[in-house]
């Protein structure tokens, strides 16, 4: 017999987070990259190796000083950005009343934005209105920038008798046809291949529809993250594929899902041009989507972002952070508060002042709250009324099935 050999000591490094709850969440101040750091290629003509240095490092727009600086500045309207502004604001308004109807049992789970509020509204409004939207459940902000009245939006998530899905849905996981917005699935990351998909048939049909999609740090370690890849290098549709890298995945940390490069990196290897940018500033963010969906209108096909930011609550309203990290992390986050930045500039650029803020809190808060009492009376999770059991077996098959018809006239409904 051969003799056992002694156990190899592993030679993997295994990546874990930086901070842990008692710790100084100390990230060495500012990013220390600056606005002028990076070129803007033209959109027309930039090919992924273009992009080496835009993936490994980080564009930005808005500095220190909230003064926009650099080629990235974008080409958008002061009202526009203002635009921009009071949507951030409504969606963390509206995600913190959702979240004070979730704790007293009016609806049954909720899932907040914040701290990342601009990474769907800045991106959504540098694109068309005939681009679709493949989300994941971080991305609801990019309904308001489509219009998307916010009565039906708590309808939703309370699954009461006006739900446009009938309680087919966990809350948050919304489906909006008229704004193209594709239904936000569970099981996460099935929307990268998705979007892909559509924008191949787009490309097939020779329509100008371009799609955007975005998952997180933690799903881009599914599967679908490489095969939506594989396919977006291969037949270029026109696609914005973005891995939003908020450092967490629920408890885990996004440093166990990279391997030691950045996310944006990964796409140069599928021959994609990819760009890391600052997920705070809205104005990187605007302009690098703009950039992207130029590319799209060129016929270049796609392009891989790393949004960088960071979430700055819970994972949902079933998670407690404090249990894997320091309570004062997003104080400590050097790409500080995206709504924060975006007024800053508005208002050293000469285009906003404080009063003006408080005006607009106040007219949000009272749109919320008057949204709340409306989809309030169509029932809530504490007291009803309830769809009626019969939605069940509603709306799913053209033809229903003998076996499904049986459940229901067993049912008696
Ligand atoms: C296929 C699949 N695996 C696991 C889960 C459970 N789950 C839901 S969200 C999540 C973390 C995702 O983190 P990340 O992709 O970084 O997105 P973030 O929540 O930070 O926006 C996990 C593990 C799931 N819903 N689907
Ligand atoms: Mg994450």
């Amino acid at each position: 017999m051969t003799e056992r050999k002694t156990a190899v000591t592993s030679p993997y490094i295994i990546g874990t987070a930086p901070f842990r709850p008692g710790d100084d969440a100390d990230f060495g101040g500012k990013f220390h990259e600056q606005p002028e750091d990076l070129n803007r290629p033209d959109p027309a003509k930039c090919a992924a190796e273009d992009t080496v240095k835009h993936a490994s490092g980080l564009v930005r727009v808005l500095n220190d000083k909230d003064e926009a600086k650099g080629e990235w500045i974008p080409e958008i309207s002061v009202e526009k950005l203002i635009t921009g502004l009071e949507y951030m604001m409504r969606l963390r308004i509206f995600d913190d009343r959702m979240m004070k109807m979730q704790r007293t049992g009016k609806l049954s789970f909720y899932m907040r934005s914040f701290g990342e509020e601009a990474v769907a509204i800045a991106q959504t409004m540098a694109l068309e209105d005939e681009d679709w939207i493949f989300p994941s459940y971080r991305q609801p902000g990019a309904q308001f920038v489509r219009g998307r009245d916010m009565v039906s939006m708590i309808c939703h998530c309370i699954g009461n008798t006006e739900d446009n899905v009938r309680g087919r849905q966990m809350p948050v996981h919304y489906t909006w046809k008229p704004g193209r917005f594709i239904s936000i699935s569970s099981p996460v990351g099935t929307q990268f291949s998705q979007a892909v998909g559509v924008a191949m048939a787009s490309a097939y049909k020779g329509l100008d529809e371009a799609c955007i999609t975005w998952l997180g740090d933690g799903t881009s370690a599914q599967g679908d993250y490489h095969y939506a890849l594989n396919f977006a290098s291969t037949f270029k549709p026109p696609v914005i594929l973005n891995v939003v890298n908020n450092q967490w995945a629920i408890s885990t940390h996004q440093n166990l899902a990279t391997g030691g490069r950045t996310f944006a990196e990964r796409g140069l290897a599928y021959d994609i041009p990819s760009i890391r940018v600052d997920g705070n500033d809205f104005l990187a963010l605007y302009s690098v989507t703009r950039w992207a969906r130029d590319r799209i209108s060129a016929g270049l096909g796609p392009t891989h972002i790393e949004v960088y930011t960071y979430r700055a609550g819970a994972h949902s309203s079933s998670d407690d952070p404090s249990a894997y990290r320091p309570d004062d992390e997003f104080k400590c986050w050097p790409g500080g508060d995206p709504v924060e930045r975006l007024k800053n500039y508005l208002i050293k650029s000469g285009n906003w002042d404080d009063k003006k803020q408080q005006q607009l809190e106040k007219k949000i808060d009272d749109e919320v709250m008057a949204a709340y009492k409306a989809a309030c009376e169509f029932g809530d999770l504490a007291s009803g009324p309830y769809p009626p059991a019969s939605t069940i077996f509603t709306e799913v098959y053209e033809t229903v099935p003998w076996h499904v018809q049986e459940q229901r006239e067993e049912l008696g409904k």
